[in-house]
């Protein structure tokens, strides 16, 4: 929490056009991760819970989360009484469960891919869902029931067999009945009571209780991360991750048309997550009193959170980018590659063409990110940290993997024959040539 709580709270403004393209890249630079330190303390997790199982696991809950447990894990069929909400809650989760269920199930493919290259020469492409998957459920300064809508929901589309969630009890050893009501919905098969790098390191090696999965999802801080990223690298455990995960960020590109109070509660948004949130305003041809309104707003709307100093130490680290057109705020966004993306431009729709990176994009003055946090259809699991220029973020596709095949007939043998008998003999392997070779013999023999 910051010292002075009456400051005020606002992103200080680069006048992009009076700085250089260094100066432009170091004020884009996120804040360093120091990683190194991290792995030194997650080392030792992982290894005790790989070699001492439950007995680690529950020593470890016992020390972070100050929950005393007689078993690390819930087996599905969750009891009711875990899973009790008001009615409201209820149909909020229903109906967003409903949008991301359609709109996950749109990423499936009806058909394999199928492409004749040559004359008899068939090449197919198809899906299988990865069996195990682990999903990280985070803790933390606030619990998120929503990030497990937006891991089991594609996880059940997918036709994962086996769905296993993983989220820190709180110290009586429950966990939020959000979390255990959707489990229970996307037909989990267990949950995991334990949180950070003990919570990785189980689903990676399986324990006594927690069944071994082949892929982890799911945001978390940076141990939870740096244990993906271990077990990742470890050969024996066979597991692989959704992706490297950073602190959340938004970017708004604004005009001169877009409501201040609209464009403050944006940033805000995502200012309300953490200290180290990243929050950013393209300013596109603003004068004075248009940012300022904009200022003021954000001041006066943070000043009502009661998340007011996370916001306080997120503003600390923002800054408001001033430029002339939309082109160059969308070169800039393109350059940050931020987690999200949210245009509050007249005719947004239309520039949505220029944006290269970014997580997921929010067009136009009614899209708040929220609705995608929650509620739209969109998942909320997103590349952050510049990861937006590599990754994609989480969807149906992240639960599968892609199989390929082929079959040939003698006409399409004969088609490509020569090519790979040439292609083997350069590479002086002799028995790939006569593969093609007998069967090429084979059929001039037929006639
Ligand atoms: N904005 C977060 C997701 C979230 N927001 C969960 C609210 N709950 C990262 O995309
Ligand atoms: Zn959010």
């Amino acid at each position: 929490p910051a010292k002075d709580q009456t400051a005020r709270i606002h992103l200080t403004r680069v006048d992009v056009s009076k700085i250089s393209e260094t100066e432009l890249t170091d004020v884009l630079r996120r804040p360093a991760q120091k990683n190194a330190n991290i792995m030194n303390l997650v080392g030792p997790i992982v290894e005790a819970v790989r070699t001492r199982g439950d007995t680690a696991l529950l020593e470890f809950t016992a020390k972070f989360e100050k929950a005393k447990l007689d078993s690390p894990v819930l087996k599905a069929p969750f009891p009711a009484h875990l899973m009790e909400l008001d009615q409201e809650t209820k149909d909020a989760i229903d109906l967003s469960f409903e949008n991301v269920r359609k709109f996950h199930a749109g990423q499936l493919e009806d058909a394999p891919l199928v492409v004749e290259t040559m004359p008899g020469v068939v090449c197919s492409r198809f899906a299988r869902p990865i069996e195990s998957v682990g999903l990280y459920v985070p803790g933390g300064t606030a619990i998120l029931p929503s990030t497990s809508l937006m891991l089991g929901v594609p996880a059940l589309v997918a036709g994962c067999k086996n769905i296993v969630f993983a989220s820190p009890p709180r110290s009586d050893g429950t966990l939020t009945p959000e979390v255990v009501y959707v489990a229970h919905k996307v037909g989990a098969t267990a949950i995991v009571l334990a949180g950070g790098a003990q919570a990785v390191a189980a689903m990676a090696y399986g324990t006594e209780t927690v069944p071994k999965v082949n892929k982890i999802l799911g945001p978390g801080n940076q141990f939870v991360t740096a244990a993906k990223m271990l077990v990742q690298n470890d050969t024996s455990a066979l597991v692989s991750i959704d992706m490297p995960a950073g602190p959340s960020e938004v970017l708004v590109v604004a005009d001169k048309n877009a409501n201040p109070a609209f464009v403050a509660s944006d940033l805000l948004s995502q200012a309300e997550h953490g200290v180290d949130s990243q929050v950013i305003l393209i300013a596109v041809d603003l004068n004075d009193d248009e940012l300022q309104a904009i200022e003021d707003e954000v001041h006066d709307q943070a000043m009502r959170l009661p998340r007011v100093d996370i916001v306080r130490g997120a503003i600390a680290h923002s800054r408001t980018f001033q430029v002339k057109t939309v082109e160059e705020a969308l070169a800039l966004s393109n350059k940050y590659a931020p987690e999200h993306l949210i245009l509050q431009l007249d005719n947004a729709s239309e520039y949505v063409d220029l944006v290269q990176h970014a997580g997921s994009v929010f067009v136009g003055a009614w899209s708040p990110e929220s609705c995608g946090d929650y509620s739209s259809g969109t998942n909320h699991t997103l590349p952050t940290y510049g990861y937006a220029t590599v990754y994609s973020g989480v969807n149906t596709h992240s639960f599968m993997k892609h199989l390929t095949s082929q079959e040939l007939t003698p006409e399409g043998l004969k088609n490509i024959g020569g090519a790979v008998v040439r292609l083997a003999t350069v590479e002086g392997l002799d028995a790939h040539g006569n593969a093609v070779r007998v069967r090429l013999e084979h059929l001039a023999k037929e006639k």
